[in-house]
């Protein structure tokens, strides 16, 4: 139920109980959020802007189109189709570049670790053998630094390389999907390269052919799904290990009051496992008891908060549309943030209590931040001079409230290889029992939802589209900002099997496994990928990702990563459905989305906006993959 908070006439639309309970205290009173500054805007958004229809890509413009009327082309000639194209890519482009700078950092981050300087270790060796194979790396009679050194050094080629050879990765694509992708001329060669010449091809004057473009999209797409976000979490996996099945807890509620509160916000996990470290270090506890708290928690929000939950079993505070909440409960001594989806707003709540907004990245910093660059040749040191800051505020927090009873359990951990050894046992471990209970029909097929939250829809959306998907029997991956929400809801622990149709109900409890599983932050979508082919592998399901009863929805995407992400499963050949596209101006291009690249690459766009509409449509194309394959009896 929505509620109204104290002060804020416009705020009706608020469904999530922690927030709520947060806003309507008189310590948040002061405290502006993203939900007032939406009620205060007034206005609608440009029309031209949200049908993706305006262009600024030179100083001719900015032109706003018109599609098919001739004088409302751009000064250049562009029509509507181009614009939209255009931009669309740009914003591929975008979000694959944002994935693919947090992977650099990654794979640096991992050769210190291989050359055994700094804090982290190689601890799934079993993992870097198989991705080093990937890479053509000798791995018998070697020790593991070497091998680990070696891999370092060629992953961090993949970003820079110049020739025309498909990325090591593309490998691990079903036989068919390479061949098509080579076709198609669209197997990514070098991972800078394709942001790059998407940049280069939307450039005023350049490519203004929306197929073309598309192609290059789809190719710079790939490049971060079968690329920079493999390799990040491959090698994240490998360095902090591969997530297994734990406990922990989600919501606003794990924050504590005798504790000193330091949240973790943004995306790479080489700043939050050095916090995790440093927090557990005898000096940094005793300076929280000589302040007077009983010991240091760390809660994460946002995919960082993802990363950490999944491997550590580190709380979630919140997800993107709760980061200012978080603070506004006057109980949080530090935010600690890197890089992306950090709103500007948050060092602006801080200002109302006594918290600090730490920046840690050169890339990112922020008016109100206090900078502290984290440097991981010396995370250890960079880390307690973070939470040294951080504890030393604890004496000065005043007036806060933390809403004790919203937080939720959680199972979390649902790395691909654990799905793999879930159903299958350890000794035989394989998703083969996943598809022998598709094709009979216990489990109609699989759903991902994934991506961001967002404030232009019901928090709860992600709730009611999972509750129809599981009434349906279809089993959940879920991953990034969605999946908190989920976890919030109830929805990520075994004990959700009741909110399951009978046949799938019976599969989760018979295993023990939530229906919906949390695999991981937006880099981790690539788990999915992985999945899916394995899922293929295994027979049963047709030959390709395009064949299985899959489907993919970011239906509160927010982040430009999540276009990309939408991109890279609809070139993989899997559907997705996604809440308003900017691309509805363009009328040949909105086709050619929605309809056309099924032709190409077997699998195309849908956009819908109800929460139920959406999970009609997941479940109709589930159901029709089924038809196709023959087994809906
Ligand atoms: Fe950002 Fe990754 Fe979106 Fe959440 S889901 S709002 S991208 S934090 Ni990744
Ligand atoms: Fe206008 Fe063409 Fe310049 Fe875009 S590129 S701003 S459509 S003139």
């Amino acid at each position: 139920m929505a509620i109204k908070r104290n002060g804020c006439e416009g705020c009706t639309d608020i469904t999530c109980v922690s927030t709520q309970q947060v806003l309507s205290q008189d310590v948040a009173k002061n405290v502006k959020t993203a939900y007032d500054r939406v009620k205060a805007r007034g206005m609608s958004a440009c029309l031209f802007g949200s049908s993706g229809t305006c262009c600024r890509n030179c100083n001719m413009g900015p032109c706003q189109i018109i599609d098919g009327v001739d004088d409302m082309l751009g000064i250049c000639g562009a029509t509507a189709d181009t614009v939209a194209a255009r931009n669309f890519a740009r914003t591929v482009a975008a979000g694959s570049a944002a994935h693919t700078d947090h992977a650099r950092e990654m794979v640096k981050g991992f050769i210190e670790a291989a050359k055994g300087e700094g804090l982290h270790q190689i601890k799934d060796v079993d993992k870097l053998k198989k991705l080093a194979a990937d890479f053509g790396i000798v791995t018998e009679e070697r020790e593991v630094k070497d091998i680990a050194l070696e891999l370092g050094e060629k992953a961090l080629a993949e970003f820079g390389k110049q020739d025309d050879a498909p990325l090591s990765m593309l490998k691990r694509a079903t036989p068919k999907r390479q061949a098509l992708w080579q076709k198609l001329g669209i197997a990514p060669r070098g991972i800078d390269r394709e942001v790059v010449e998407m940049m280069h091809r939307t450039h005023m004057g350049v490519d203004q052919e929306y197929h073309n473009l598309m192609l290059q999209a789809s190719r710079t797409a790939l490049s971060d799904g079968w690329g920079a976000s493999m390799l990040s979490t491959e090698l994240t996996d490998i360095m902090f290990g591969t997530p297994v099945p734990r406990r922990a807890i989600v919501d606003l509620g794990v924050l504590k009051l005798d504790q000193v509160n330091i949240t973790v916000h943004g995306h790479e996990p080489l700043l939050a496992e050095a916090l995790c470290i440093a927090a557990q270090d005898p000096e940094m506890l005793e300076l929280a008891k000589k302040q007077g708290a009983k010991g240091i928690n760390l809660a994460g929000v946002c995919c960082t908060g993802n990363e950490i939950l999944m491997r550590r079993g580190i709380p979630v505070a919140g997800g993107f549309v709760q980061q200012e909440i978080v603070l506004a409960t006057g109980a949080v001594e530090a935010m600690v943030v890197d890089v992306q989806c950090v709103m500007q707003s948050v060092a602006e709540v801080a200002k109302n209590f006594h918290t600090d907004i730490i920046t840690t990245n050169y890339r990112a910093k922020m008016p109100g931040g206090i900078h502290i660059q984290f440097e991981e040749h010396e995370a250890l040191n960079s880390a307690k001079q973070i939470l040294t800051h951080a504890i030393k505020n604890f004496k000065k927090r005043g007036k806060c409230f933390i809403p004790k009873e919203t937080k939720m359990d959680v199972v979390v951990g649902f790395s691909h290889e654990t799905i793999n050894t879930m159903l299958g046992g350890r000794f035989r471990a394989s998703y083969r029992p996943l598809n022998d209970n598709i094709i009979n029909g216990r489990i109609r097929g699989v759903a991902a939802i994934v991506g961001c939250d967002n404030f232009k829809l019901a928090d709860d959306t992600h709730e009611t589209i999972v509750r129809e998907l599981l009434k349906n029997n279809i089993l959940v991956l879920a991953t990034g900002c969605a999946a908190t929400s989920l976890g919030k809801a109830g929805l990520l622990n075994p004990e959700a099997a009741r909110f399951c149709g009978d046949s799938l109900r019976e599969v989760c409890e018979t295993v023990g496994m939530p229906p919906v599983l949390h695999m991981g932050s937006c880099v981790d979508n690539s788990r999915i990928l992985i999945a899916a082919t394995e899922m293929v592998r295994q027979g049963g399901l047709g030959d390709d990702i395009s064949d299985l009863p899959a489907i993919g929805t970011a239906p509160l995407w927010m982040s430009e990563k999540a276009v990309a992400i939408g991109q890279y499963f609809v070139a993989s050949g899997a559907q997705v459905v996604f809440q308003n596209l900017p691309i509805s101006g363009a009328k040949n291009f909105n086709k050619y989305l929605t309809e056309g690249l099924m032709g190409e690459v077997g699998a195309h766009w849908n956009i819908a906006s109800e929460p139920l509409e959406i999970a009609r449509i997941m479940i109709e194309k589930i159901e029709a993959k089924r038809d196709a394959l023959g087994i809906n009896k």
